[in-house]
């Protein structure tokens, strides 16, 4: 017993929720670290998994690993990202309805690499038949394609991704991988016309430039060095020790065929992805080298250059009843030139996405269960922060208010459909927030909207005032205006500061939110896009355009509205987390900085999770599960009960002294109310398993 105890000392407990301090924050950091230290990067709270970044390959992913994990009990090994997959795989099949596993995290904190070991686990672990094993391939070759198109180095993470992704994978009543369906969500594509120091453009385009073959790279007039691409130089670091572009060009190559596309959309994508590169290098001063690149540009998209021209150097004025066309001055003809290429690369992936998504479908109409698999970017601060992080850290936001709904709203049904009485644990809830940026008439998104849309002058400064003269004395909303003199030393008067949930960010409005009067200027050069021969531009600018007539929604609504959406689909489905925490800023392995994971694990609400998890009852297990385990320890019940499972459990809690305050009897569970009279139980059970020599519960390996 004292073996198993110094073993329990130095590896710390794999489920918070046998933490003797539960309410402590420094038994809790002590526990993570501990495991940490010991390279375990994974711990519970009941079935929600913590995962600590290690920064190094730790081997625990291999195919042996997903073996001993599939089938397996939860609680019976080791904490691990293959044991959640599995359960929830399990929970779908034996009770045929849709899951979703949220994966959440600050940037760079691990949760694409979570989602991939997810899917990777699928792809091995479910039954397949041949005929299926294309699907299989598909959804995992969909990654390298979309991270490709989709994923950047930043300062925080070195693959960021730059988009949400949630992907539904479908299983037949059989449990095989039948089909997928991805939704992305806002790509941050500012970043193809300009990066940050430290940063690049996605990667693609270093792949291509990189790894293209010269045959290819000729015909796309394209030389092999990123350093003659204004569009991939800005963040000084077009080379990244961590990243083979080259190799990286092969694997998305054979993944695109994988996924069946055409020669054709190949060829058409990659001219797409080269003409963005040369138009970035055209500028508007009067010079030779500026056209060439243009025309490049135009041969590429298969528009006559002289329209293209003309699309991006004039605007389109309407005077009572004729069209008359008005250059526009230098400056604004770069705005122009940026404008397009952001939308040309933004319409391009979500054609990208299509295309997989087409590959993914499955036609089969049988009835289907799915995994959800929620991977968005994560919660970021910059030191400047725009518009785009506004976007991404209300997301961040929205997901909060869904895990605090959802924890809640399950505790406490559990605690009633099994009836047992409960009281409810106070939490942070972050609803003030989300509703200061998306009420209706109220909130941030509607005043920018007013803002964008309103005829006449409205600027970057007239928004601000507005929002101040709205949001005043909100407590989550500080402008340089609305400040104490404290803070206003460490704000600028054109920014505006939101306490959100997981900490301050200040957002730069000016030149910073995109106010819409800029875009109606390049409603020409859409048009121009249209007579494309290039078959994906032509696909991607076919929709209707605002024309200025109808209300267009702004990018902020969209947003809003698809987030609303996500919401919609989530909240149909079982909920599964895996809470991601980052443990150092430098990327860096064995390194555990203290204040950071403190931080994370306060604003994510796990101490809050864990004392809803406590609150009365520590511990819950179904009554079969629990008479497997504890069986040997007693009599009556070894080898075999012959009565229902409950009553099983009541003779063998008699016969261990449970006194009857420690738990309480539910409709299909046993409650035990205090960790320790489990950890006794487990204890006994060690001995008893070494005195018997061999395990006395099985684990149940079904498949
Ligand atoms: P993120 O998805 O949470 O950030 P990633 O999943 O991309 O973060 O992880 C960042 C990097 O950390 C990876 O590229 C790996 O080098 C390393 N890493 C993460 N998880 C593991 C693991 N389990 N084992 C080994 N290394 C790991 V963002 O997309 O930026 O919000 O937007
Ligand atoms: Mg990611």
């Amino acid at each position: 017993m004292e073996g198993s105890l110094t073993a329990r000392d130095r590896v710390g407990i794999q489920d918070f929720v046998l933490l003797d301090a539960y309410t402590s924050e420094t038994a809790f950091m002590d526990n993570l670290r501990k495991r940490f230290n010991e390279n375990l990067i994974y711990t519970y709270i009941g079935t929600l998994l913590v995962s600590v970044n290690p920064y190094k390959e730790l081997g625990i992913y291999t195919k042996k690993q997903m073996d001993i994990y599939m089938g397996v009990n939860f609680f019976e090994l080791p904490p691990h990202i293959f044991a959640l997959a599995d359960n929830v795989y399990r929970t779908m099949i034996s009770e045929t309805n849709n899951h979703f596993i949220l994966i959440s995290g600050e940037s760079g904190a691990g949760k694409t690499e979570a989602s991939k070991k997810v899917l990777q686990f699928y792809a091995v672990c479910c039954p397949s038949t041949r005929l299926l094993d294309n699907v299989r391939d598909r959804l995992l070759l969909s990654n390298p394609v979309l991270e490709a198109f989709g994923n950047a180095k930043t300062l925080k993470n070195d693959n960021s991704s730059q988009f949400g992704k949630y992907m539904d994978i479908q299983f037949d009543h059989q449990g095989a991988a039948v089909g997928g369906h991805i939704l992305s969500y806002l790509l941050e594509k500012s970043r193809v016309v300009h990066q940050n120091h430290g940063e690049r453009n996605f990667h693609i385009f270093y792949q291509l430039v990189e790894g293209g073959e010269d045959e290819l790279l000729r015909w796309l007039g394209l030389e092999r060095n990123c350093q003659k691409y204004r569009y991939l130089i800005q963040g000084e670091c077009a080379k990244v020790s961590s990243i083979n572009d080259k190799s990286d060009w092969k694997t998305v190559q054979k993944a695109l065929t994988i996924i069946e596309f055409s020669e054709k959309d190949i060829e058409h994508l990659f001219a797409i992805i080269a003409s963005v590169l040369h138009l970035g290098n055209v500028h508007f001063e009067a010079s030779a080298h500026g056209y060439a690149t243009l025309n490049s540009s135009a041969e590429l998209l298969g528009i006559p250059s002289n329209i293209l021209q003309e699309g991006l150097t004039h605007r389109k004025i309407e005077a009572k009843a004729e069209e008359v066309l008005s250059p526009f001055t230098a400056e604004h003809a770069k705005y122009a030139r940026d404008a397009l290429a952001k939308a040309i690369y933004g319409r391009t992936f979500t054609w990208l996405v299509n295309k997989i998504n087409e590959s993914l479908v499955n036609k089969d109409s049988t009835r289907k269960t799915v995994i959800g698999l929620l991977d968005i970017y994560g919660f970021e601060v910059f030191d400047v922060n725009s518009f785009e992080q506004f976007c991404i850290n209300f997301c961040n936001e929205k997901l909060q208010q869904l895990f605090i709904q959802l924890t809640l709203k399950s505790e406490q049904e559990e605690y009633e459909m099994e009836g047992i009485e409960w009281e409810p644990v106070p939490y942070f809830n972050n609803k003030i927030i989300c509703d200061l940026v998306e009420e209706k008439h109220r909130g941030i998104i509607s005043i920018l909207d007013e803002e964008c849309l309103r005829p006449g002058e409205a600027t970057d400064f007239t928004f601000l005032e507005k929002l101040e003269e709205k949001m005043c004395g909100h407590p989550h909303f500080v402008t340089h205006k609305l400040a104490d003199q404290k803070t206003r030393k460490t704000l600028e008067r054109g920014d505006f500061r939101l306490l959100h949930y997981a900490g301050e960010v200040t957002y730069s409005v000016v030149g910073k939110f995109h106010l819409i009067h800029k875009f109606k200027n390049c409603l020409l050069l859409f048009k121009v896009m249209r007579q494309s021969k290039n078959s994906i531009i032509q696909h991607c600018f076919h929709t209707i355009e605002p024309d200025g007539k109808k209300r267009p929604e702004t990018v902020a609504t969209q947003f809003k509205s698809s987030l609303a959406g996500l919401t919609e689909i989530l909240m149909t489905k079982d909920p599964w987390y895996v809470r991601c925490l980052k443990p150092n800023h430098c990327k860096q392995p064995d390194r555990f900085d203290d204040v950071m994971v403190r931080h994370q694990v306060k604003y994510l609400g796990l101490m809050e999770h864990l004392r809803v998890r406590r609150a009365g009852f520590a511990y819950r297990r179904r009554y079969e599960i629990f008479l497997k385990r504890y069986k040997a320890l007693c009599p009556d019940t070894w080898p075999h009960w012959k009565g229902t499972p409950a009553e099983g459990v009541q003779r063998l809690i008699k016969h261990l002294g449970y006194k009857p305050d420690e738990y309480k009897m539910g409709r299909t569970k046993i409650f035990i109310r205090h960790p320790r009279t489990l950890f006794a139980t487990e204890d006994a059970f060690e001995i008893c398993k070494h005195e018997l020599g061999k395990a006395p519960a099985t684990s149940d390996k079904r498949r």
